[in-house]
C-alpha cells in the first residue's frame, strides 16, 4: 500500500485464506488487459503484483502505467475489499446441520441490518464491494424483493439448498495443490455522525465477515486439504450454532400438532455431532488446550420458531428486543434477552440437554435465542406436502437479535444496552456481561 492511505492496521487477516498478514504485503491487481495470468487463480484472471508505483492519490500503477483498484491477499490472491487493510475484520461464524436453517436465517439477517443499524442505532452498514455478497443479495431479494409475493410458494424454492461447490466458492492452486476457499460476504460497519460515539468511529468500525456454509460441511471427516469451507471458524469472534428442533424427534414429540401438518425432514440429524465436530476443529485451529474455554461467545440460536411458538407460550417474540434508550439511539433490552435466553435453554434442557453441555463445556458465555425468518407459520402446499408461503408474509422474528447482542459485547460503545446507565460508554470501557 501506498502511504496516501488513512491510518492502515498493522496487521489483517483475509477473509478468504485467514491469513493474517501486514498492509504493506497487500498485492494489486493490474488493470491492463494484456498483463493476463496468475500462477494461483488460473491463466483467464489479472496477475497480481507487488507495486513499486503509485499516482498522485495512491493508487497503484501496473507494469503498463495503468491505474489498479483492486486489491488482493499476498498468500490466496483473491482479491480484498480496500476498507480490509484500515478498519479489523469481525468474522461471525453461523454452523448447522444440513436445513437448520442458516441461509435462511443469514438472509433475514442482513436484510433487516441493512435497515435497523443506519434507523435505529445510527450505524452504517454497507456492502464492502459491490461484486462480494451477490449470492446474498439474491438470497434477500428471493426472500424480500420478490416479484411473485402474493403467491403461495414452497419455502425450499425461495433458498436453495446450499451446494458444497459451485459459485459459492473460490478455488486457488497452491503448486499442484488445489484448494476450495468458501466466499465471504463482507460488510462495512461504521458509526454515522450522529452516534453518539461518532469520535471513536476508528476504534468502532469493523469488517463483518460472514458466510454461508452447507451443513454437510460440518458433518465429521468434510475438513480437509482441499476443503477449507469451515476454517473460519478458528477466527470466529462469535460462533452462533442454529439447531433446528423440528429435526429433533424428542422435541418434534411435544409440538407434535405444530409440526406434522407439514412434511417432516426424512432424516432426524444428529445435530450435537455438529456442534461437537465444530468445538473440535475450533480447538485445533484456534490451539486451545483441551481444558480451556473458547473466550468468545457462542450462542445457541433456535430456528423455526414459528413452528414450536406454543412451547414458549406463544406470542413471546411479538416484540423486538430493543427500545429507544437514553443516548438518543436505540438500545438492547439485555433483560428480554436473558428472559429469552432462559426459557429456551429450560426447553432445550428438557428435550435435547446434550446440546446445552457441549455448548456450555466449550463456551464461557453461551445465549440462547429463538428465532423465526417467516415470523408466521406456513401453510403446507396442497400438491407436495411441503410447506409453503405468501413471500409478502414474511416477517422475521429476532433473527438480527444475536448478532446485535454479539457487537453489543464484542465491541463496547457502537450498539448500547437499554437501561444500564452509562451504557453508551466510551470504548474500551467494559460493561457487564
Ligand atoms: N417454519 C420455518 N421453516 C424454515 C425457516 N427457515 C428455514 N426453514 C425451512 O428450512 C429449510 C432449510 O432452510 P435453509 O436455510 O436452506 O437451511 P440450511 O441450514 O441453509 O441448509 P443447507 O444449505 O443444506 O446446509 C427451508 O427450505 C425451509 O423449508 C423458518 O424460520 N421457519
Ligand atoms: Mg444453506
Ligand atoms: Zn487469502
Amino acid at each position: 500500500m501506498s502511504n496516501a492511505s488513512a491510518s492502515l492496521l498493522s496487521r489483517t487477516t483475509c477473509p478468504h485464506c485467514w491469513n493474517t498478514f501486514p498492509p504493506e504485503a497487500v498485492l494489486w491487481v493490474s488493470a491492463h488487459t494484456d498483463l493476463l495470468g496468475d500462477p494461483r487463480l488460473g491463466p483467464e484472471k489479472q496477475q497480481r503484483f507487488l507495486p513499486t508505483r503509485f499516482d498522485l492519490a495512491g493508487y497503484a500503477l501496473d507494469a503498463r502505467g495503468v491505474r489498479c483498484n483492486e486489491l488482493a491477499c499476498p498468500r490466496c490472491h483473491l482479491t480484498l475489499p480496500r476498507g480490509l487493510v484500515e478498519v479489523e475484520p469481525f468474522f461471525v461464524s453461523i454452523l448447522g446441520a444440513p436445513a437448520c436453517g442458516k441461509s435462511f436465517f443469514l438472509a433475514a439477517m442482513t436484510w433487516q441490518l441493512r435497515q435497523e443499524l443506519p434507523r435505529l442505532f445510527q450505524v452504517r452498514f454497507q456492502d464492502a464491494s459491490p461484486t462480494a455478497n451477490q449470492s446474498l443479495n439474491e438470497y434477500e431479494q428471493s426472500l424480500f424483493l420478490n416479484g411473485r409475493r402474493d403467491e403461495v410458494i414452497p419455502l425450499a424454492s425461495l433458498i436453495r439448498k446450499t451446494e458444497l461447490q459451485g459459485e459459492l466458492y473460490d478455488l486457488v492452486m497452491f503448486g499442484s495443490q488445489q484448494v476450495s476457499y468458501p466466499r465471504p460476504f463482507l460488510f462495512a460497519l461504521a458509526p454515522t455522525e450522529r452516534h453518539p460515539n461518532a469520535a471513536a468511529r476508528q476504534q468502532l468500525s469493523r469488517m463483518l465477515c460472514l458466510y454461508d456454509n452447507a451443513g454437510e460441511h460440518f458433518q465429521p471427516g468434510m475438513d480437509s486439504t482441499q476443503t477449507q469451507a469451515t476454517r473460519h471458524l478458528g477466527q470466529s469472534r462469535l460462533l452462533l450454532f442454529l439447531f433446528d428442533p423440528t429435526q429433533d424427534p424428542r422435541f418434534r414429540a411435544r409440538c407434535s400438532e405444530e409440526v406434522n401438518g407439514a412434511a417432516a425432514p426424512s432424516f432426524a440429524a444428529r445435530q450435537e455431532m455438529v456442534l461437537l465436530e465444530a468445538i473440535a476443529r475450533i480447538r485445533v485451529l484456534a490451539n486451545m488446550p483441551g481444558a480451556a474455554k473458547h473466550p468468545h461467545p457462542l450462542y445457541v440460536i433456535v430456528t423455526k420458531y414459528d413452528v414450536w411458538a406454543k412451547l414458549l407460550g406463544g406470542a413471546f417474540l411479538s416484540e423486538p428486543p430493543w427500545g429507544e434508550s437514553r443516548h438518543g439511539i436505540h438500545g438492547l433490552d439485555v433483560e428480554r434477552i436473558a428472559a429469552a435466553s432462559r426459557q429456551v435453554r429450560e426447553l432445550l434442557l428438557d428435550t435435547s440437554p446434550e446440546i446445552v453441555h457441549a455448548a456450555e463445556g466449550f463456551a464461557s458465555q453461551v445465549v440462547y435465542f429463538p428465532v423465526s425468518v417467516l415470523g408466521r407459520r406456513p401453510v403446507v402446499d396442497a400438491e407436495k406436502g411441503l410447506w409453503a408461503i405468501k413471500p409478502r408474509n414474511l416477517k422475521p422474528l429476532w433473527c438480527t437479535a444475536p448478532l446485535l447482542y454479539g457487537l453489543s459485547q464484542g465491541l463496547k460503545g457502537l450498539i448500547p444496552r437499554r437501561r444500564d446507565p452509562g451504557d453508551a460508554a466510551a470504548p474500551g470501557r467494559r460493561g457487564g456481561g
